[in-house]
């Protein structure tokens, strides 16, 4: 029986975590690195240890860090959040060896579906179609050059344990195979560590659909249907919705089909995502499988009315899946937007700062997944994603409506983050009508562009004269006045020297 638990994890996933544990009775540990003494994790927490100095590999990475700290706060089981060591299959067995329980899947599936050649072996057996291409690794530039002919180009030549888009290429002829074949090999060994490559069909302009199922520890697997995932900046997802306004009935069936067929195959324990690729035909392809809970799955928890954090701490214990396939439903329409301390408008570099004000948009269909909070500083040293903006309405088109309002809503003073930008996105016509694949924002990048016009202006003025109104009440409620006149005090709020930033 689970009754504490230690989130291996920081910032808003963290938390999310341990909300769903606080509603269950579950105590909760927290761990952080010395650069998030302040964070809101460790607030929420029952009990919190610090792990180590601000970088990930010395806090957050760190293996025997966090078994010490599951051990010394007597946690059952550690949920691991995305990214840091979720996939890691050598942090689950070492749980597994200290006798506390990891809420996931087994190491031998993190393991099977790490490696993409193996997943694509795998998926092939289970009857799941994949990208026409190779089964095996390539020994060599003539062999790959063999495969790609019997392919047909253009070809995808991929890391085995890639993913996110690094040891990729493309290559339109068989001129490009050697010189694309040596580019991937090179980037995955020293990546990854490892290089092996494999090849594909390219797919153009695919849509990026992933199908959320959860397993059990007695063979059940049920599929919560789809999440539209195409909008993407380099391999960085933007914003996503369920249901995807690509997909039909018939498509969307056959998919969450061999979404469950993959899982079941492979014996699948805890919340699992199948990626698929789907082309303009709407030919659907196994894409990858990802053995952990997504950023995105808050979109999948609003349409089917599912809190997936307690599935996976129920599995975990062992319990049985409570509902059929049948008794799933997508209810009405949700949409999820990254937030993000990035300059979008100077390449997306990483803005990160102190929260002077912050004013979070509320009302009905809005969620909130995120950690800061005003006078919490933004540390350098981890990702740029400080929250999540989710909305959820009967129909696409009022969930586009409420996710516009709750964005105008949404004010972070003192740095700056991609609001602006995601403004534009949802004001793309393409976006509005569903009409959009992986290309999207290359296909608009004149329309997302920042200009600077009148609204952004306005909106910059009223944000000054609100902070300026703020500082005169301070002005005011200080008895003394003498010597602090209303330009030092701007001063003092770091204002003075053209550093705010909205
Ligand atoms: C592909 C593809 C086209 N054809 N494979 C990108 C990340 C990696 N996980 C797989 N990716 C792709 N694989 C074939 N055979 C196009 C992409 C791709 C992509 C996929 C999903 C979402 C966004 C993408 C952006 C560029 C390329």
């Amino acid at each position: 029986m689970i009754r504490k638990v230690l989130v291996a994890n920081r910032g808003e996933i963290a938390v999310r975590v341990m909300r769903s544990c606080y509603e269950m009775g579950i105590r909760t540990v927290a761990v952080f690195s010395e650069a998030d003494r302040s964070s809101r994790h460790v607030m929420y927490a029952d009990e919190a240890e610090c792990i180590g100095p601000a970088s990930s590999l010395e806090s957050y990475l760190c293996i025997d860090r966090i078994i010490a700290a599951a051990k010394k706060h007597k946690a059952d089981a550690v949920h691991p959040g995305y990214g840091f060591l979720s996939e890691n299959a050598e942090f689950a067995r070492r749980c597994a060896l200290e006798g506390i329980v990891f809420i996931g899947p087994s190491p031998e599936t993190m393991e099977t579906m790490g490696d993409k050649i193996s997943a694509r072996r795998t998926m092939i057996d289970a009857g799941v179609p994949v990208v026409p291409g190779t089964c095996g690794m390539l020994e060599s530039a003539e062999e790959a050059l063999r495969v790609c002919g019997e392919i047909g180009y253009p070809v995808m030549i991929k890391a085995s344990m890639g993913g996110g888009g690094k040891g990729m290429r493309v290559a339109t002829g068989p001129d490009e195979v050697p010189q694309m074949f040596e580019a991937a090999r090179m980037e995955a060994l020293s990546t990854f560590g490892d290089g092996t490559v494999y090849i594909e069909k390219f797919v153009e302009s695919p849509h990026h659909i992933e199908f959320q199922i959860l397993g059990d520890m007695h063979g059940n697997v049920v599929h919560l249907f789809d999440r539209e995932c195409s909008v993407q900046r380099r391999h960085q997802k933007l914003v996503e919705e369920s249901p995807s306004p690509f997909l039909d009935a018939a498509t969307r069936k056959a998919m969450g089909e061999a979404a469950v067929a993959a899982a079941k195959y492979v014996g699948y324990v805890g919340a699992g995502t199948i990626e698929f690729l789907v082309d303009r035909n709407r030919n659907f392809y196994f894409l990858e499988m990802n053995t952990r809970l997504q950023v995105e799955h808050p979109v999948t928890e609003e349409v089917c009315g599912i809190d997936l954090v307690k599935h996976q701490i129920r599995i975990a214990d062992g319990e049985p899946l409570s509902f059929r396939q049948e008794d799933i439903r997508q209810r009405g329409h949700s949409i999820e937007c990254r937030i993000c301390a990035e300059d979008a408008d100077n390449g997306f570099r990483p803005s990160p700062g102190l929260v002077r004000q912050l004013l979070e948009p509320q009302g009905k269909g809005v969620r909130i997944d995120a950690s800061i909070y005003q006078g919490y500083e933004i540390p350098v040293h981890y990702d740029p994603m400080i929250g999540k903006l989710i909305v959820h309405s009967s129909r696409r088109e009022y969930a586009i409506e409420r996710m516009r309002r709750a964005l105008y809503e949404y004010k972070i003073i003192g740095l700056t983050t991609n609001l602006g930008y995601l403004r534009r996105i949802i004001d793309v016509p393409d976006f509005k009508k569903g009409c959009y694949d992986t290309s999207f924002i290359e296909a608009n990048a004149d329309r997302l562009a920042a200009r600077k016009g009148y609204h952004t202006d306005a909106e910059d003025i009223a944000v000054i004269a609100a902070y300026m109104d703020y500082l005169m009440n301070c002005e005011e409620n200080t008895s003394d006045t003498a010597d602090s006149s209303a330009l030092s005090r701007w001063r003092a709020f770091g204002l003075g020297k053209g550093v705010l930033r909205i």
